[in-house]
């Protein structure tokens, strides 16, 4: 298998943290999504990564399609539930924690790629709500488990410890730790895996 992605997009360290986990081999092609000349439509339409290619040269995205995929072709470490609500409420978690990601980066783009006269503080101060109010959501799920779902680490705590790391990369100035010690305590813990330490966002 192939993963092609970018040691900087959460989404793809959710799939990295996935296969560290699981101890699945891959090999990893960065691929830089943001310049012209980039292949990666070849490989997915939308454009985006991460995106696996497997052994036949078929294709499978998004981050959330992969890592449930990943988590059935390999016993070890078992991520999600195998059904029920519990496996929906991972699934939850797994879209609080994207969405917050979503946000975020929507807000990242605005002011990387839009000369300041033309970025919408509107639809910045609409994308940072989400973020904060996601932020708020994960705290009090959390509220004083262990992991997301209680004492077991699954699914729920890769995506959560990928949009925190994320935001912690890039938003340095959102004190999620101040405000949520909880996040932060969970943080802490998920950063203690060889997954997370050996995925950690770095620029290039
Ligand atoms: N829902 C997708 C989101 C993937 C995504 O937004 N990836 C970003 C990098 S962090 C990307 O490739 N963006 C390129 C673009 O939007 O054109 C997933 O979970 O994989």
């Amino acid at each position: 298998m192939k993963l092609i992605g970018s040691v900087t997009s959460p989404f793809v360290r959710k799939v990295r943290v996935v296969m560290a986990d699981k101890k699945l081999d891959f090999s990893f092609e960065q691929e830089n999504v943001w310049v012209p000349e980039t292949m990666i439509q070849q490989v997915n339409p939308l454009g985006k990564i991460p995106c696996l290619v497997m052994e036949d040269g078929s294709t499978l995205y998004d981050s959330r399609v992969i890592a449930e995929y990943l988590d059935t072709i390999s016993p070890v470490c078992k991520l999600l539930p195998p059904n029920g609500r519990d496996r929906a409420e991972v699934k939850v978690w797994e879209a609080l924690a994207d969405g917050v990601l979503d946000a975020a980066i929507l807000v990242f783009i605005e002011r990387r790629d839009r000369a300041p006269e033309l970025q919408s503080a509107q639809w910045i101060e609409r994308q940072l709500g989400k973020v904060h109010a996601g932020l708020r959501e994960m705290s009090t799920r959390l509220g004083e488990s262990a992991y997301c779902m209680g004492i077991h680490y699954t699914l729920a705590d890769v995506a959560a410890g990928c949009a925190l790391g994320w935001l912690a990369f890039r938003f340095p100035e959102i004190d999620w730790r101040g405000d949520y010690p909880n996040l932060a305590r969970l943080a802490d813990k998920l950063a203690e895996r060889p997954s997370f330490r050996d995925t950690a966002p770095f620029l290039a």
